[in-house]
């Protein structure tokens, strides 16, 4: 790959922002574009918009080398990197696409003859095909495979573990003509480690969506454990670990549902295309009921005229600070129809749908907690000192993360989800 390839990467967002810092850092010349202004001004002054280890490091040094540099407008290029979001329109299930469009309207009255453009964001079947292309080719008057390639590299990085991951995984290059899939290996390779395989743009678009359809049914399968557990006298975490020990078993781990804006969302993707996909509806509504299985479990077990409840943590997974799509929202929502005063704490979450609160003001006068984020620090509260804060001792886990013996020694009633067993 030549050093002097100019890339555009078009979202700055959770994985643009990486990628743009990484292909700097390796010696591309990269320009960032992001249509909020706001977010172009501050990357120019070195500020990290989100957390994610180790980004800012790279970011510093990208922007030192004279490599990275932020614009709003997009510039004429050879690649254009698309990694802006797909959202959920929750109505439908379906994708909203209107960003891949914009994006792809903004691109192309700049294309020239041989350019690439690579979409990184998730996206239903055939959107490279039927979406981008035809766009392309109205306004640049330019033909697919020919004189310009679309090509699918859909980001596989672990959010808070981003900046190792997408240097380390394996990639998918998907691409419709073989040349223009090599030079993109060629580019990727300048900053990942993981092996990069070639395969059409149509396989790669559905291999990331059946990746993250394959974790969604597989906690489906551990929450519906979980309740078959609560009606016996079966402990769920101690079952899943043990039936793990076979050679041929990986069941994943229940929890109060699914969050974030990939594993609850992708599988609706490979719906809205295909009547037959019966067996992901039904995990999606596995997983989007376990909130109510929370509530449900919570309510059972405080006392009548119980009016407080708290959530401790609303990210959608532990030590990140992303709320997006959690089932905490839910567990809220739910919990205010019933007339209840839900609070909620996070040690990393700032801004959410609702208001968060201070850990001592959440806890005050709480007829029930529930933990709802595994973070590491939940582990460090001390029991006693929280028993003499809330109103009634009872504590749900819904993560089987907290040291139950210490909590009990406190005087608190534990739950945990997926225990049928008496505690
Ligand atoms: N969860 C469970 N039980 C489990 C594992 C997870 O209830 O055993 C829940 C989590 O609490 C969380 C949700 O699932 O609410 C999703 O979190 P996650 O940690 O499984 O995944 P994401 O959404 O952060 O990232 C996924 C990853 N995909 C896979 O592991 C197949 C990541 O590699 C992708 O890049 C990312 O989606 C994406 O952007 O698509």
């Amino acid at each position: 790959m030549s050093k002097t390839a100019h890339v555009a990467v078009i979202g700055l967002g959770y994985m643009g922002l990486p990628m743009a810092a990484l292909l700097a850092q390796n010696g591309l010349k990269v320009t960032g574009v992001d249509i909020d202004a706001d977010k172009v001004a501050s990357l120019k002054t070195g500020a990290v918009p989100f957390d994610e280890p180790g980004l800012g490091e790279v970011l510093e040094s990208a922007i030192k080398s004279g490599n990275l540099t932020f614009v709003t407008k997009v510039p004429k290029a050879d690649f254009f990197i698309v990694a802006v979001p797909t959202p959920f329109v929750i109505s439908t299930r379906t994708s909203d696409l209107s960003y891949v469009r914009s994006a792809t309207k903004s691109i192309a009255p700049l294309l020239e003859k041989g350019n690439i453009v690579i979409l990184e964001s998730t996206v239903p079947p055939a959107t490279c095909t039927n979406v981008m292309v035809p766009i392309f080719e109205e306004i640049a008057h330019l033909e697919n495979t020919k004189d310009f390639h679309v090509v699918h590299c859909p980001e596989r990085a672990f959010p808070g573990n981003t900046m190792k991951e997408i240097v380390f995984n394996d990639r998918m290059v998907g691409a419709d003509n073989v040349e223009a899939g090599e030079k993109v290996v060629k580019l990727y390779e300048s900053f990942v480690q993981g092996s990069i395989y070639l395969t059409n743009s149509a396989t790669a678009e559905m291999v990331k969506l059946m990746e993250n359809t394959y974790r969604d049914v597989n906690i489906a399968l551990a929450n519906e454990f979980a309740k078959i557990a609560e009606e016996n006298d079966v402990n769920i975490w101690e079952a899943i670990s043990l039936a793990n020990k076979h050679p041929r078993v990986n069941v994943h781990l229940p929890g109060p549902g699914v969050g974030g804006h990939c594993i609850a969302i992708d599988p609706w993707f490979l719906t809205e295309t295909s009547e037959r996909a019966s067996l992901i509806r039904a995990a999606r509504h596995i997983n989007d009921d376990m909130p109510m299985h929370v509530v449900r479990l919570t309510t059972s077990l405080m006392p009548k005229g119980s009016k407080r409840v708290t959530l401790l943590g609303v990210a959608y997974k532990p030590d990140v600070d992303d709320a997006r799509e959690t089932p905490a929202t839910h567990i809220m929502e739910l919990f205010r129809q019933r007339g209840f005063d839900a609070r909620a704490h996070d040690f990393h979450v700032k801004h959410t749908d609702f208001e968060l609160h201070e850990l001592d003001e959440a806890l005050a006068d709480a007829d029930a907690l529930i933990l709802v984020t595994h973070h590491a620090l939940y582990k460090d509260l001390d029991p006693r000192r929280i028993a003499k804060l809330v109103r009634n001792r009872l504590l749900i886990d819904t993560r089987n993360h907290l040291d139950h013996k210490k909590w009990a020694e406190a005087g608190f009633t534990i739950k945990v989800l997926g225990n049928g067993r008496a505690s």
